[in-house]
């Protein structure tokens, strides 16, 4: 049995689509962070990290959503999983560099963007997020020239880990003009039926006090 930890308006939402995509079936338990769920004693048992999402398959516990995401397609996948060596090993490239190179940019972006409360926004730390993104973008864009997925030409756990790590930028309105061949790869992996739920996110952090906020996210 599958059990995922996290609410969907989290990083969760990254496993829930593959296991959407997959078909499988699990048990969700909704742990929220904004409500600290996640600093319980019985979720820290799962995840020491106290973070989001945290998935328990039989015998084994894991966390980080992307390597949830690459164990689960290795074990479960049919198409949308890599095949082989060097498949599997450029799966794992694009997921470590969209956890290095996207990341934590894309969240100060969307933090100070709309998921902070007005006062405590930053133009600053938006304007640096975007400057930093430039390059991976342009990285991932010239990738994408000519190649309709990252491994080829189907759609795999590596198209999902780095486009679930990019939908901040659909939820946000990040501008990404200058890269049609991401952006226009980009809608396509985000317009599947299985990736829809955090795109209609719309939740407020106005119970904590703002020096929370950075950590949550960041
Ligand atoms: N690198 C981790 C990051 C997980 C993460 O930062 N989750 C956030 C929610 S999106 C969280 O649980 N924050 C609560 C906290 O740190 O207190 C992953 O990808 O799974």
């Amino acid at each position: 049995m599958i059990t995922l930890y996290g609410t969907a308006h989290s990083r969760t939402h990254r496993v829930l689509w593959l296991l959407r995509e997959l078909g499988l079936a699990f048990e969700h338990i909704p742990t929220d962070f904004v409500t600290r769920e996640n600093r319980d004693p019985a979720f820290l048992a799962v995840n020491p990290n106290g973070r989001v999402p945290a998935l328990v398959d039989g015998d084994i516990t894991l966390w980080e959503s992307l390597t949830i995401n690459l164990y689960l397609s290795r074990r479960y996948g049919g198409e949308i999983a890599a095949r082989g060596f060097v498949e599997e090993t450029l799966a794992m490239q694009w997921s470590m560099w969209a956890a290095a190179e996207l990341d934590k940019a894309l969240f100060l972006a969307a933090t100070n963007l709309r998921f902070f409360a007005a006062a405590d926004r930053n133009p600053d730390d938006v304007a640096l997020a975007l400057r930093k993104l430039s390059r991976p973008f342009a990285v991932l864009d010239g990738w994408l020239t000519d190649r309709r997925y990252i491994l080829g030409d189907r759609f795999t756990v590596a198209d999902l880990n780095v486009a679930a790590v990019l939908s901040l930028v659909r939820l946000c309105g990040l501008p990404v003009e200058p890269y049609p061949a991401m952006s226009q790869w980009l809608g396509g992996c985000l317009d599947r039926p299985a990736a829809d739920d955090y795109l209609r996110l719309d939740f407020k952090l106005s119970r904590l006090p703002p020096e929370n906020y950075i950590f949550m996210f960041l």
